[in-house]
């Protein structure tokens, strides 16, 4: 099965079949008319292009069906990403935003795609700094703007691009969080960013990396919202295809693993040592090589089936298990293993737009954590597992009930 490469038009070759999906985040009320699980809507195809290598669904979900009026996810729900995003915030404010000289006292002005809560854009707002969020899940964007920071309710592309531009001039930074992986039409994104960029500005983002992803089995990654999967050496092509520069990358330990690409005007920015050094090492492990992705297609075969016999036999033993973060991860866990409420009871999750519904296909019962605070099971399988520090240090009393975290990333284990 194959498709055409949203980058570089070569063909797109299937890897890992991850059947049959409902939308990541379609949770639904569990009660009242037309209530129940959101059913399968699309088929979770994971290729490869042959021309550019870059990692992308075969099928596209309508972005208006993902991203809407009732989006359920928040930045700010975990401490460490308020952190991450803070630092990022007074990062850009003492770098690429400082004002003065390097700017020639023009007053520096940054456009956030996918600003969600505005967790970010929060801090440039109250230092002042001239800001755009772009944000075209309304209901998410209402919090942003309920903290004082300015967001344009919108999808983000070239068209939008040259709105902005008409209305607030050049942007010194362009940045964007676990956002430019989900947009299928990047060419559109890239010619937005060409745009709108002052000549010496930077587009900077960072999404999951495939080499986490594949190094740390964490196929979870995979699913409607993370259309892309990148590297150094596709995030560098892609670049280049559309008249821009890979000009850095840094690893970030967040979501289990990411990478922050800088992009500019070619020639504009010197490049720095860590992109060739980034390619390199993913030439060496061979990241884009077919038996790689291979290889990593049935290590998720393995793991997932190490997982559903590990529930049957906990099941089978009358053991209590539930699961905690109803993350849009967990849907391709649950959707592609057959997860549902016979093996885990209900999961735990502080957002209160999720508590109270159905996780999506499955059904699984979304819970706020009283309810596990008062009767402590045996076992807690951690969707949330990119944030289990954060939520294992909240939750000591489960473990000191002697109840257990089961994990499956990068491979499935109790402790
Ligand atoms: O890319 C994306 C990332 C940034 O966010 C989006 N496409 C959708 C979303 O993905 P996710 O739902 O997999 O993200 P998280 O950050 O893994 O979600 C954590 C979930 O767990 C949230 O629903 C909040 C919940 N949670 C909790 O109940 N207790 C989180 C923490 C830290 C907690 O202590
Ligand atoms: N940046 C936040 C939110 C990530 S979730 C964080 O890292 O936590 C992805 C966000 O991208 C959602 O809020 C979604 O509404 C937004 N989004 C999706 N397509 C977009 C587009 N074309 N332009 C701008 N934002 C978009
Ligand atoms: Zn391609």
């Amino acid at each position: 099965m194959t498709s055409t490469c949203r980058i570089c038009a070569g063909t797109v070759s299937l890897f890992l079949d991850l059947g049959p999906q409902p939308l990541s985040d379609s949770f639904l009320p569990a009660g009242g008319p037309g209530a129940g699980p959101a059913p399968h809507r699309y088929h979770l195809l994971v290729g490869a292009c042959d021309r550019c290598h870059m990692v992308q669904l075969l099928e596209e979900v309508t972005r208006e069906d993902m991203f809407n009026d009732h989006y359920p996810y928040r930045t700010g729900g975990s401490a460490l990403m308020r952190g991450h995003f803070e630092d990022t915030a007074r990062e850009l404010l003492q770098g690429e935003l400082a004002g003065g000289r390097g700017r020639q006292g023009r007053d520096p002005f940054i456009v956030e795609l996918g600003c969600n809560d505005g967790t970010m854009l929060k801090v440039l707002a109250d230092a002042g700094c001239r800001h755009l969020g772009v944000e075209p899940s309304t209901n998410i964007a209402a919090t942003a703007v309920a903290l004082g920071v300015e967001v344009l309710p919108a999808f983000f592309d070239r068209d939008t691009a040259e709105r902005i531009l008409a209305d607030h001039g050049p942007a010194d930074v362009v940045y964007a969080a676990n956002t430019v992986c989900h947009i299928p039409y990047l060419p559109s994104i890239l010619a937005g960013v060409r745009t709108l960029l002052t000549d010496d500005g930077v587009f900077v983002f960072e999404d999951p990396y495939l080499g986490d992803v594949v190094e740390k089995n964490s196929f979870d990654q995979i699913y409607d919202e993370h259309f892309f999967l990148f590297s150094a050496t596709t995030v560098a092509e892609a670049a280049r295809l559309h008249g821009l520069e890979l000009v850095d990358v840094r690893r970030l330990p967040v979501h289990g693993g990411e990478v922050r690409y800088t992009l500019a005007r070619p020639g504009a920015r010197p490049v720095a040592a860590a992109v060739a050094d980034l390619v390199r090492q993913e030439d060496e492990r061979g990241l884009h090589a077919a038996a790689t992705l291979t290889a990593f297609a049935d290590r998720v075969r393995q793991n997932t089936g190490a997982l559903v016999a590990l529930l049957e036999r906990l099941r089978s033993e009358n053991a209590r298990v539930v699961a905690y973060g109803a993350t849009a991860k967990s849907a391709t866990v649950t959707n592609f293993c057959g997860i549902g409420p016979e093996l885990v009871t209900y999961v735990v999750d502080t957002t209160p737009e999720k508590q109270g519904t159905l996780t999506p296909g499955v059904g699984i019962p979304v819970v706020a954590p009283g309810r596990f605070h008062d009767d402590y099971p045996d076992y807690a399988l951690l969707f949330a597992w990119n944030h289990a520090d954060e939520i294992i240090a909240n939750e000591t009393a489960f473990r000191d009930s002697g109840g257990r975290w089961i994990t499956y990333v990068p491979e499935v284990g109790v402790r």
